[in-house]
């Protein structure tokens, strides 16, 4: 069961919601002079231009078979797959939560190539069936901890991505893992404009330490509630790290490549005083501009009414813990 939230010195505005922290967050790249307050009120304008013909059916998903729950799955009460297909960050088709359920219909997801290279002995290269085909597949029932401060219960069907990392055989050299987004403006509105795509420089990338990414918690998803990923959710595949920010889960992957250096992450790159390399979900370490102590989980009601719950040290999952022995978590955030 959730915690109830009580109230804390650290939260002395009980009427923060966290729409006003994501409108903030987009601001930020306003305020980097990437978006001029007439192009907000106009970027919904573009997103109905652009696809003003298209039918706005998005591929139907299929059903995935899989494993029932293991010990990974939280039984907390999860989110309705109404509000986690409808209420998206995914930059790539817009800045507001509404944007990607609308915008990400048509992405094309077959076919698909999903590249594995750089410091491993066998480069990997999956088609659209190898994502769901060449692993077993198996479901996690996972919190979501977005940096801003709303959370979800999301059943996830996929594989560990150390499966997939075993199979391309990393080299002893390689340290780190880097992610990236698929990049095609003729698909991805904010990709063909700055204004629609928050001001991000394209593609959207991620990286881990090769620790933390052959965690048995990191999974690769590729379907949640029992079927294949809606588009606005990071069809075909994508990356969940539970226990960091939601920006570390990086959504339509193209490529993942082993370095031996520290890879350039997206929103580090943006706003490094704000979102750094390891992102770990920490009650303690406030961002500059809002509290991280609390959340709120979206389950059923309106998606702004108050369900506060106390954020817990790497969103609970505290078996990761040993990956930052000695490590200062208030320097590395
Ligand atoms: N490529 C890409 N991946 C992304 C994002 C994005 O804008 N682009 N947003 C991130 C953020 S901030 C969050 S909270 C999660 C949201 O995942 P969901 O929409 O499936 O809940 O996706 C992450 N992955
Ligand atoms: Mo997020």
């Amino acid at each position: 069961m959730p915690k109830v939230f009580k109230p804390s010195v650290k939260l002395t505005d009980n009427d923060v919601t966290d729409e006003r922290i994501y409108r903030e967050r987009r601001q930020i790249v306003k305020a980097m002079g990437f978006v001029g307050a007439s192009s907000l009120l106009a970027k919904s304008a573009t997103a109905d231009w652009f696809w003003e013909d298209d039918d706005k059916k998005a591929a139907a998903r299929r059903p995935l078979s899989f494993q029932e729950p293991g010990k990974y799955s939280t039984s907390e009460t999860r989110t309705p797959f109404a509000k986690v297909s409808s209420y998206n960050n995914f930059y790539e088709f817009g800045t507001d939560k509404s944007d990607p359920a609308e915008n990400a219909g048509q992405l094309q997801t077959s076919p698909w190539t999903l590249r594995v290279d750089g410091l491993v002995e066998n480069p990997l290269k999956l088609d659209a069936d190898d994502l769901t085909e060449r692993f077993p597949l198996e479901e996690r029932i996972y919190r979501l901890r977005c940096v801003e401060a709303w959370s979800m219960v999301i059943p996830w069907v996929g594989f560990e991505l150390a499966a997939l990392l075993r199979a391309a055989k990393p080299l002893s050299s390689a340290k780190y893992v880097a992610f990236e987004t698929l990049y095609d403006p003729k698909q991805m509105p904010g990709q063909a404009s700055r204004f629609m795509g928050g001001g991000i420089d394209y593609p959207y990338v991620e990286g881990l330490r090769l620790d933390e990414a052959m965690h048995p918690l990191t999974l690769m998803a590729v379907g949640l509630y029992g079927k294949t990923l809606p588009p606005q959710n990071g069809a075909p595949i994508r990356l969940v790290v539970p226990w960091k920010y939601g920006f570390k889960s990086i959504k339509s992957l193209v490529r993942i490549r082993l370095t031996d250096k520290r890879p350039p992450t997206t929103w580090n790159r943006l706003a490094p005083q704000e979102y750094g390399f390891y992102a770990n979900v920490n009650p303690d370490v406030a961002h500059p501009r809002w509290s991280q102590a609390s959340e709120r989980r979206i389950t059923t009601g309106g998606l702004f009414t108050r369900n506060r719950i106390e954020t817990e040290m790497f969103n609970g999952y505290s078996e990761v813990a040993p990956l930052y022995q000695g490590m200062n978590l208030t320097k590395w955030y």
